[in-house]
């Protein structure tokens, strides 16, 4: 139930919308005829006049959940605050203020909200501005698009989801405006997950090397998604400029300018962006497109526990209705390849235990990937904080670590005691290294190098932590 003071403009357009969305009303005011009004829209109504008492007998201001001070005389306003926060100390109170200079004594009195005419008339005027430049800019999108006969989408090199669903939704858009477009990337799909997603939803992108990169200019736009600037990727022809940029990354580094840019830092993913898009521009989304998109919000959201914005939870309500929660299904647990689990359970069957660390080695492997997830197995064993894994491919050793250890900053380690062999980087919780085969002794046995290294890199480990190898300091 909603008291309100002031039966007035706002006070009678405030009761209006309270009762159209069902609630029970009861305004309060000095003037009869301001009172019958709200009594016509359904409203209790209750005469009183603060300029002559304070003394509200009758009316059971604890019983209110909401309390809305909306009349014209600011002192009045500052009794019936004081009154009601007094009487009522759980109460959402609510007050109109005739400029921003009261708002902290009104605070202090109790209120948990001021409204005034220049805070909320600039609002207005920012929330149009958005709007309005949101809209302009769709109209510009199409117009682009209706003038041209192709299109090329570039994703960053190694593309995520949240890039492929994104550049889809683009090529969506563009094709129903006629226009053929291809997506192209430089680098590689890692990631089970992400393989499973294009696999599963039968998308169609062009891997290009760099020196096929010319193939770009033969499109009358090139747009790049999911990324502000060109560092993310190496197919760019250097001649060429951008028609298109449609991101959510904040960048300190150069900005390049295109003809259509929408770059919205604050949003999750590009995929809400373009979610956007596909709604305002009316385009049936199908099955596959909402699955992936939904999937790339998800991702770069780490499922709504990192920075999202209302449009985020927009664009996922959109979605919903039009996803196959079976394959979003499979996509989140992709199945574990075949190869990955060798190296899963060769990762378990070699590891062995230092107190709380765990060090494995796997021998030659074919994927970074499979060391990367033998090491985050690994540190899920009980009493284990620290995990190394140990993997040859080709010519190269590989070592991938994991700390969940609180003093441990496991990439600080991993550098000092792998960047002199080769090249060593990571974060607190995870690192990696990179050391050629030809730093270690040569021998034609595999078998007989696959122990050496394996040696060599854990003794270099626990020299690096000061310990002997038994894992105690
Ligand atoms: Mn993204």
């Amino acid at each position: 139930m909603s008291l309100i003071f002031g039966a007035g403009k706002i006070g009678y357009a405030v009761s209006l919308v309270l009762k159209k969305r069902g609630k029970e009303v009861v305004v309060i005011d000095k003037n009869m005829q301001a009172l019958n009004r709200a009594e016509t829209i359904g409203c209790k109504t209750y005469l009183f006049d603060f300029t002559k008492s304070f003394n509200l007998i009758g009316l059971n201001i604890s019983k209110f959940k909401e309390i809305i001070i909306t009349t014209s005389d600011h002192k009045v306003n500052i009794e019936a605050l004081k009154i009601s926060r007094e009487l009522n100390k759980e109460a959402l109170i609510i007050v109109n203020a005739p400029s921003s200079e009261h708002i902290s004594g009104l605070k202090k009195l109790g209120a948990d909200f001021v409204v005034t005419p220049d805070r909320s008339m600039a609002q207005i005027i920012i929330n149009q501005l958005e709007l309005s430049s949101y809209w302009r800019n769709k109209d510009l999108l199409r117009k682009m698009l209706e003038k041209s006969k192709s299109l090329a989408i570039v994703m960053h090199d190694n593309p995520d989801p949240d890039a492929m669903s994104s550049s889809y939704a683009l090529k969506a858009i563009a094709e129903s405006m006629k226009v053929n477009s291809d997506i192209y990337y430089g680098g590689e799909i890692g990631h089970e997950g992400n393989k499973m997603m294009v696999e599963l939803l039968k998308w169609d992108f062009k891997k290009i090397t760099e020196h096929k990169k010319y193939i770009l200019r033969e499109y009358d736009l090139i747009a790049l998604i999911d990324m502000p600037n060109l560092s993310n990727t190496t197919i760019f022809p250097s001649e060429l400029k951008p028609d298109i940029i449609i991101d959510h990354h904040y960048t300190e580094e150069e900005k390049i300018n295109a003809e259509f840019t929408d770059i919205r830092p604050k949003v999750g993913a590009t995929a809400t962006i373009m979610t956007s898009y596909l709604r305002d521009f009316g385009i049936e989304v199908n099955e596959q497109l909402a699955t992936g998109l939904m999937y790339g919000i998800l991702v770069d959201t780490n499922n709504f526990k990192r920075n999202f914005e209302k449009e985020d939870t927009e664009a996922v309500y959109y979605l919903k209705p039009k996803i196959n929660k079976e394959l979003l299904n499979i996509i989140e647990n992709p199945n574990i390849s075949s190869i990955t689990l060798d190296v899963l359970s060769k990762a378990i069957n070699n590891k062995k235990i230092y107190d709380k660390y765990v060090i494995s080695n796997v021998g030659y492997v074919e994927t970074k990937e499979s060391l990367s997830q033998s090491a985050d197995l690994l540190l899920k064993l009980e009493g284990i904080t620290v995990s190394l894994v140990i993997g040859i491919i080709e010519d190269h050793v590989f070592v991938s670590a994991r700390s969940r250890d609180q003093v441990i900053d496991i990439s600080k380690i991993i550098i000092k005691a792998f960047s002199k062999m080769g090249s060593a980087g990571g974060h607190m919780n995870f690192a990696a290294a990179k050391i050629s085969i030809g730093a270690f002794s040569y021998t034609e046995d595999r078998e007989i190098l696959v122990k050496i290294v394996g040696d060599k890199i854990t003794e270099n480990f626990f020299k690096t932590l000061k310990l002997n190898s038994k894992g105690s300091m």
